[in-house]
């Protein structure tokens, strides 16, 4: 009798040695590859396992431990991985579960099994592919220990002592033969096992690095679930509402549960999982999701008026910027598809997320309305981005057509053609123009007037550019294009000087170009070619002494030395000034001062301009009272 036993243990190994022989021949289609990815995912398919009993409700605490020699260890308080016989492999199931490839996962086992992995083979694949294993196995009663190298048993199961303690213990240290590196990152695991704490709410695990001089250990629990996910990765962001939005829904054995939470920002962040598998291929789940969102968002933004009848629906992106959210769904035959058997293929789980979400984010909205209003607010404004962007980019088709243009009448060029010699002056106002232009050195200098009726900075959208008489002349001149065309090789002249009056039409100009720059042009300021020419706001005369103060503490420095018979003038604009005094006091760069525009000031005009085009009037007042003013940086 025993001698038959003994018989089929030895077929039974014979079978099982060829099946791991094959893992070690091809590890790449077991764990993907033998590179750092390949290594980790060994620690994962054990954890898995733990995980399973998890959520099988049997363990609430799992141990994960990278080893002083980058062995790991795995401990739970489940039930143990079974240690009776194997009716037809006439060994303990364990042994089994370690020793066999097809074991074809739990013996009748039901619930939500991590069925995309390896099929229940996990535990076999990393004994194969590690150069010892040793299991342990506590009943409550005994301690049950087999230990493997290389996938083959090397001793039998055996109890190796007492305990009152139930669960499984699995220490393996990767194969040096097998793996490229076998150094373990803390880091990697650690993101996982959090992962895995957020989708199994209540469980307890720790993960410990004994490597590390310094004892790294963290211990992870949410009783949140997905809520806690969502709020750890808006962690560092601004979140618009401080409740995250939780719904969750069932059908026919399948479970969906989804945690949201919308933030400043315009990323869209959809993490998504089936059965606790990160399926970073999307699949149904995110379709169903995004089909709703989409829907319950319009609907809603309809019903309450804030969508007039006029008003195109607001697009999946729209109602997706900067929201940040967990879709979770457990089936019980999970369809993993695409490149890497990361994409969710079941439709019917399309079905339950969508009236999921339709049917309870609806409702949630209706009790609150302060949260929804936020949401269809931050869509709306994303909407309109989108429509803005969308002019911008028809707008540069027609550049082609620009770049052909001959440079505006308005130009007065310069004779020289290297970039890295010349300027040219954006100057307001005819006649300051004319001072310009006479008053400059033609050889490196040439002068843009602007001229015509100052732009109504309310009705002037930037998005229609191609149709704004001070703009096109302003893109010809430089030669670089806008947007996605722009080419910084191609810019015409090394400095780009922004000559404006001191006044308010003055600032709606220097607004208007910095902002232009700012959207269009922006390699412009990143690379410091935009200045703004400061011309001088006195001219103090005595006898025959002229000199020029810039700001009110230069004029009371100036009339202080000059002493009393002093005369003042002050210049409202640059036309009061003849040519020579503006190249005097304003284009010499032997005497003028010019700020380099930085991109805080550009993103500060960007924001002015903002008000300035915005309903709100008290801005717009304030911001023409005071004036504002965006230059910080002096360049000479
Ligand atoms: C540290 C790794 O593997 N725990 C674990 C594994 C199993 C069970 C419990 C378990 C499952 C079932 C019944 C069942 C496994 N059992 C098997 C098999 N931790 C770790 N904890 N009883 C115990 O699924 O029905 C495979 S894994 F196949 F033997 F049942």
């Amino acid at each position: 009798m025993s001698e038959i036993i003994q018989k089929n243990y030895d077929e039974n190994q014979i079978q099982v040695l060829e099946g791991l022989e094959a893992v070690r021949k091809r590890p790449g289609m077991y764990i993907g590859s033998t590179g750092p990815r390949g290594l980790h995912h060994l620690v994962y398919e054990i954890v898995d396992n733990a995980i399973d009993e998890a959520l099988a409700g049997h363990c609430d605490e799992i141990s994960v431990t990278i080893n002083g020699d980058n062995s790991i260890t795995v401990i739970d308080n489940g039930r143990g991985i079974p240690i009776g016989m194997h009716p037809k492999m006439g060994v303990p199931a364990v042994e089994v579960v370690f020793t066999m490839l097809h074991s074809g996962g739990k013996f009748g086992g039901e619930g939500y099994k991590v069925s995309g992995g390896l099929h229940g083979v996990g535990a076999a694949v990393v004994n194969a592919l590690s150069e010892y294993l040793e299991v342990e196995v506590y009943d409550g009663k005994n301690i049950h220990r087999q230990r493997y190298e290389r996938g083959k048993s090397v001793t039998s199961l055996t109890v190796v002592g007492e305990t009152s303690q139930k669960g499984t213990k699995v220490t393996f240290k990767p194969d040096y033969q097998i793996f490229e590196t076998l150094d373990f990152d803390y880091e990697i695991l650690l993101a996982r096992m959090r992962e895995q704490a957020f989708l199994n709410a209540g469980i307890h695990i720790t993960i410990e690095d004994k490597r590390a001089e310094a004892e790294t250990k963290t211990h992870l629990h949410y009783e949140g679930g997905i809520r806690s996910f969502v709020e750890y990765i808006n962690r560092n962001k601004e979140a618009l509402h401080s409740e995250v939005i939780y719904v969750s829904g069932e059908k026919d054995g399948a479970m969906a549960e989804i945690a949201m939470q919308y933030n400043d920002g315009y990323a869209e962040n959809i993490v998504s999982f089936c059965n606790n598998i990160h399926t970073t291929e999307g699949g149904t789940h995110e379709t169903g999701f995004k089909t709703a969102l989409t829907r319950v968002i319009n609907d809603y933004a309809r019903k309450m008026g804030f969508l007039k009848e006029n008003d195109k629906n607001l697009m999946g992106e729209d109602v997706r910027e900067g929201l940040t959210v967990i879709v979770s769904v457990k089936v019980l035959e999970a369809q993993f598809e695409g490149q890497t058997k990361t994409k969710l293929g079941n439709s019917e789980v399309r079905g339950l997320v969508e009236s999921t979400v339709s049917e309870k984010l609806h409702a949630f909205f209706e009790e609150n309305p302060t949260i929804a209003k936020i949401v269809v607010d931050k869509a709306m404004t994303a909407s309109r981005a989108r429509e803005a962007a969308k002019r911008a980019r028809e707008m540069t088709r027609r550049k082609s057509a620009l770049e052909n243009t001959t440079l505006p009448g308005k130009l007065a060029d310069c004779t020289d053609r290297n970039p890295e010699n010349t300027e040219i002056y954006i100057v307001e106002g005819d006649s300051a123009g004319g001072s310009a232009k006479q008053g400059r050195d033609r050889s490196f200098q040439a002068i843009l007037a602007l001229w015509g009726k100052m732009l109504n900075v309310e009705k002037a959208r930037l998005d229609k550019v191609y149709g704004n008489d001070k703009l096109m002349p302003v893109i010809t001149s430089l030669g670089t294009g806008i947007a996605e065309d722009f080419d910084i090789t191609k810019l015409r002249y090394g400095k780009v000087i922004i000559m404006a009056d001191a006044d308010v039409d003055g600032a709606h100009i220097r607004t208007l170009l910095l902002t232009f720059f700012f959207r269009f042009m922006r390699p412009l300021i990143e690379n410091g070619h935009v200045y703004i020419a400061q011309p001088p706001l006195y001219k103090v005369e005595k006898g025959k002494i002229e000199k020029y103060a810039y700001n009110d503490e230069q004029l009371s420095q100036i009339t202080a030395e000059l002493g009393s018979g002093v005369k003042i003038q002050r210049y409202k604009g640059l036309g009061e000034m003849n040519p020579s005094q503006l190249w005097e006091t304003t284009m010499n760069p032997e005497t003028r001062t010019i700020l380099k525009v930085k991109m805080e000031d550009a993103v500060a005009a960007d924001e002015i301009f903002t008000i300035l085009m915005g309903d709100k009037v008290e801005p717009r007042r304030e911001f023409i009272e005071s004036n504002a003013k965006y230059v910080s940086n002096l360049d000479i």
